[in-house]
């Protein structure tokens, strides 16, 4: 997969050479490019920015380099139309399911914005050449796109095959359902005077794996209820009924 990332701060998405993406990339998998925004000004002070029409607080990003930026990356791209996600607090919500989508993509490019966002007439000259999609990361503002850009290239890299070591891993994620992740222990199996679930210890796979589920719904049901609304409720058994009855609520006050 190749991924372009245009920004006024390339040394933000330094973080890509580390870890699992970093690996990737040296080995050939990830083919990542990262251009500074302002390499496609021509002024002699690289302007990127002027003050808004209509009054307001702050500075947009004005379309100009944007299309000079987003024209070179397209005369270098390996295919027609790549898709450009442009990160916005008014964009769709990213999420698994949008990962899953855009890993299937050969070619992403990234449009990091800053101050008070990009001139809407670059995105929209954009989509004459790119498929555009505007992302938001969640609910909350964040200073630029920068920060979006390295959770949704990691979210996304990491479904790419060669990215995660254990594809396994990623096979047990794609069963998971749509709940939240059942907690985890290593050794020591007794620390600090707590001792991990007895059950991991009986060695009784399939109970392991019934209450591995249970915690799933138990931590659904108490953290992210809104996550129930998708669940199939004609596929679960008595147990788990039961523990979507207590609203999640532990046996025994264990708070986990
Ligand atoms: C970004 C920024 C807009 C103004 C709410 C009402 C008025 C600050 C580029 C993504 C997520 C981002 C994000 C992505 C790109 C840019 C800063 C934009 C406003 C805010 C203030 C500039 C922010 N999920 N959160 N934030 N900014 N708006």
């Amino acid at each position: 997969m190749r991924i372009d990332v245009v920004s006024i701060f390339p040394e933000y998405l330094a973080a890509l050479d580390l870890s699992l993406i970093g690996k990737a990339r040296r080995d050939g998998v990830l083919d990542i490019h990262i251009h500074d925004l302002r390499e496609a000004t021509t002024d002699r002070h690289r302007t990127v920015d002027d003050t808004p029409y209509g009054g307001g607080a702050g500075m947009v990003m004005k379309p100009e380099p944007w299309a000079q930026a987003l024209s070179a990356v397209l005369a270098d791209a390996p295919a027609p139309r790549p898709m450009l996600v442009v990160p916005s607090p008014a964009g769709a919500v990213f999420d698994q399911a949008m990962a899953y989508e855009l890993a299937e993509l050969d070619h992403l490019v990234f449009a990091c914005g800053r101050y008070e966002g990009i001139d809407e007439r670059a995105i929209d000259w954009a989509r004459e050449e790119f498929d555009v999609r505007p992302v938001s990361l969640g609910d909350y503002v964040l200073n630029g796109g920068e920060v979006a850009v390295l959770a949704m290239v990691e979210a996304v890299g990491r479904l790419i095959p060669g990215v995660v070591g254990n594809p396994a891993s990623l096979v047990e994620e794609s069963h998971a359902d749509g709940l939240l992740e059942y907690p985890v222990y290593t050794k020591p199996s007794s620390w600090r005077g707590r001792d991990i679930p007895e059950v991991l210890l009986s060695g009784n796979h399939a109970r392991i794996a019934q209450w591995r589920r249970l915690e799933q719904l138990r931590r659904t049901a108490e953290r992210r209820p809104d996550l129930l609304a998708r669940l199939d409720t004609g596929a679960l058994s008595d147990a788990e009924r039961e523990v979507l009855r207590a609203g999640g609520s532990a046996p025994d006050g264990k708070g986990n």
